[in-house]
């Protein structure tokens, strides 16, 4: 497709969602009607009422109570919260009760929770509940950090807010729905796979259901602060600029900024958006690094609204085929982590999960991790911005989605928004990833490279990537041909050479043609059940994993525009897809360490090429 027909194509697939918008109808207008009513940031620095904890639960197998036979969202079944009648006349007896029903806790998937809903993909009910004291000029809002797949919310009956999408966080406000008193809250989660959903039916990590992230109460005033973006100004390490958005009000609510310890304070103006921008001049600021990650306390005040965060400042930008940290080129020495818990089965979601991680990523001598394939608990960033470790943050347009159908774009869009607006204040996160091995498909290159160009336009301040599937050009030399990679700051090459084809001693004859820009190679691995061990030439043992990694090292080290490795994976994790009896079990074993926490061989192989800093150059 030359440059004419795919603009034309993509003015096409905008004007389809615009009119479909406009009409208010179908796909768009349910989408319009489902989504959160706005996303509160900086939620952990916030006083909340957490609502953590036992919530009682009933399992709606084929969703029934949830969507009847016609699929229209029920009001009346279990989110009405009765209970049965046990004397006297029966009339407007429930055949259910919560009160009496067995617990789940939340934050958790209910799989590895509960025995018998280890492969239950479906509705399950939560209910709890809560106390709550009105109080005048405030509105009240009920955070979830991150619910799996579908949610739908009621308080005291009254549906509230529905939400797609399993790893961002939602906010319903229910300032017209508590009372005094008690109060109680029912969510119905549904972690049925969508075919139009994100991701689609087809992925290779399990499907954990339920109330997977922390849920808290807050009250904040009429007016308050729900997004901002404080950053150094694009070029400069003498200047902040961004802005603070204040939600219900109009123009001309004075909003402060104060960084004490670099000696600002500042006060701007809310526009009739509600926003405030700022620039302003701060000299000497200590720019945060991995090896210094200087946070600075924020504090912001508009109208009776106070909030505080911790942010770094630092400048990032491509040059050539390098990239530049604070204006000198860095070497990205990560891993893949996806959100299983180091110590646990289950999703990680805890402040022990990840300082497990954590400390996983300090031994090994990393300063980068790819958060694969869905943006991660907020508890994650906020650790990489306290321990100089830089991330890869991706939203789950994981393989084949529908890239045809504008709802699926929508939801696309959406993702990467709420992705954005929640991290875009954490000096860490310097890559936004809007897919991961796509087909080289024209719906799927139109699909893409809009999006990065919103992700550009929401937050021109970091570099923007996508990881391709390894190419797989005839011959020894691999050709990275796909038109996506004209829309990237950075390309993510994926390669398996070794493990999915040929055997690793041919990785030293294999070279790679990639685009000129900064590569990262952000998944190569092998499996390897740990303990496993004989000579190299034996699959799946970490004697064959370790070898794969010798010959993959040497042949990478030839691409000479790469500025990172991100091994495939930290720690081997659960899938569907892995039925090797004995070997797999349910486990993609491409870990360098095993589910329960042993290292395998490459762990250290790895840890010592990191530390000697051996085979990556920053420019
Ligand atoms: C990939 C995918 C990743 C898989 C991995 C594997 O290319 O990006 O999600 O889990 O390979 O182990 O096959």
């Amino acid at each position: 497709m030359n440059q004419i027909e795919f603009a034309t194509a993509r003015t096409l697939l905008r004007t389809t969602c615009f009119l479909m918008a406009l009409a208010g109808s179908g796909w768009m207008g349910a989408w319009a009607q489902a989504t959160a009513t706005t996303l509160l940031v900086d939620v952990d620095h916030r006083t909340t009422t957490s609502l953590n904890g036992n919530w009682h639960y009933l399992v709606d197998a084929g969703g029934l109570n949830l969507y009847g036979l016609d699929g229209i969202v029920r009001d009346k079944t279990y989110a009405q919260d009765r209970h049965p009648v046990l004397v006297g006349e029966r009339a407007g007896s429930q055949e259910y009760d919560f009160a009496t029903a067995p617990t789940l806790k939340v934050p958790g998937d209910w799989n590895t929770q509960q025995p018998t809903l280890f492969r239950f993909e479906g509705v399950v009910w939560y209910e709890r509940e809560f106390a709550h004291v009105r109080q005048d000029g405030m509105r009240t809002y009920l955070h979830i950090g991150a619910a799996n797949y579908r949610s739908y919310l009621w308080v005291n009956g009254k549906r509230i807010c529905q939400h797609e999408g399993g790893f961002t966080p939602f906010d319903c406000e229910v300032t017209g729905a508590v009372l005094d008193g008690k109060n109680s809250v029912v969510i119905a989660v549904d972690s049925t796979r969508q075919a139009d959903g994100i991701p689609s039916p087809s992925y290779d990590w399990f499907n954990y259901g339920g109330i997977t992230r922390d849920v808290s109460l807050l009250d904040v005033p009429t007016q308050f602060m729900d997004d901002y973006d404080i950053h150094l100004s694009k070029g400069a390490t003498d200047e902040l600029s961004g802005y603070v958005h204040v939600e219900g009000a109009g123009s001309g609510v004075p909003v402060r900024l104060q960084v004490a310890e670099a000696g600002l304070d500042v006060t701007s103006t809310t526009d009739e958006k509600g926003k405030a921008a700022f620039r302003v001049t701060a000299k000497n600021l200590a720019l945060w690094s991995p090896e210094n990650p200087k946070l600075y306390r924020v504090n912001l005040t508009a109208g009776a609204d106070q909030l505080t965060d911790e942010i770094g400042f630092r400048t990032l930008r491509v040059e050539g085929t390098r990239i530049l940290l604070n204006g000198k080129p860095i070497f990205l020495r990560g891993v893949c982590v996806h959100a299983e818990a180091m110590q646990r089965p289950g999703i990680v979601n805890s402040d022990a999960d990840v300082e497990a991680i954590f400390a996983s990523l300090h031994d090994l001598h990393a300063n980068f991790a790819r958060l694969v394939h869905y943006p991660h608990d907020e508890r994650m960033t906020r650790a990489a911005d306290k321990n100089g470790i830089l991330i890869w943050s991706e939203i789950p347009v994981w393989q084949q989605v529908a890239y045809s159908n504008p709802k699926t774009f929508a939801l696309a869009r959406t993702l990467l928004r709420d992705m954005v607006r929640r991290d875009r204040n954490k000096a860490s996160v310097i890559i936004w990833s809007v897919a991961n091995e796509t087909p080289d498909r024209q719906d799927r290159t139109e699909f893409l490279s809009m999006l990065a160009e919103e992700a550009r336009a929401l937050d021109p301040t970091r570099l923007i990537a996508a990881a391709f599937l390894q190419p797989n050009t005839e011959g020894k030399n691999k050709v990275l041909t796909d038109p996506l990679a004209a829309a990237l700051d950075v390309v993510g090459q994926n390669e398996y050479i070794g493990w999915y084809s040929y055997v690793p001693s041919v990785a030293e004859s294999i070279s790679f043609t990639l685009p000129q820009k900064p590569v990262i190679i952000s998944e190569f691995g092998a499996e390897a059940k740990s303990g496993n061990h004989a000579s190299a030439e034996h699959r799946w043992t970490e004697d064959f994993q370790l070898d794969f990694y010798k010959h993959n090292f040497n042949m990478l080290a030839n691409i000479p525009q790469i500025r990172g490795y991100a091994p495939w994976v930290l720690k081997d994790f659960r899938s569907p897809n892995r039925n090797i009896p004995a070997l797999q079990d349910g486990f993609n074993r491409k870990g360098l360490i095993s589910e329960d926490g042993e290292r395998k061989l490459s762990f250290t192989y790895i840890q010592k090429i990191y530390a000697e800093g051996l085979y990556g150059k920053a420019e």
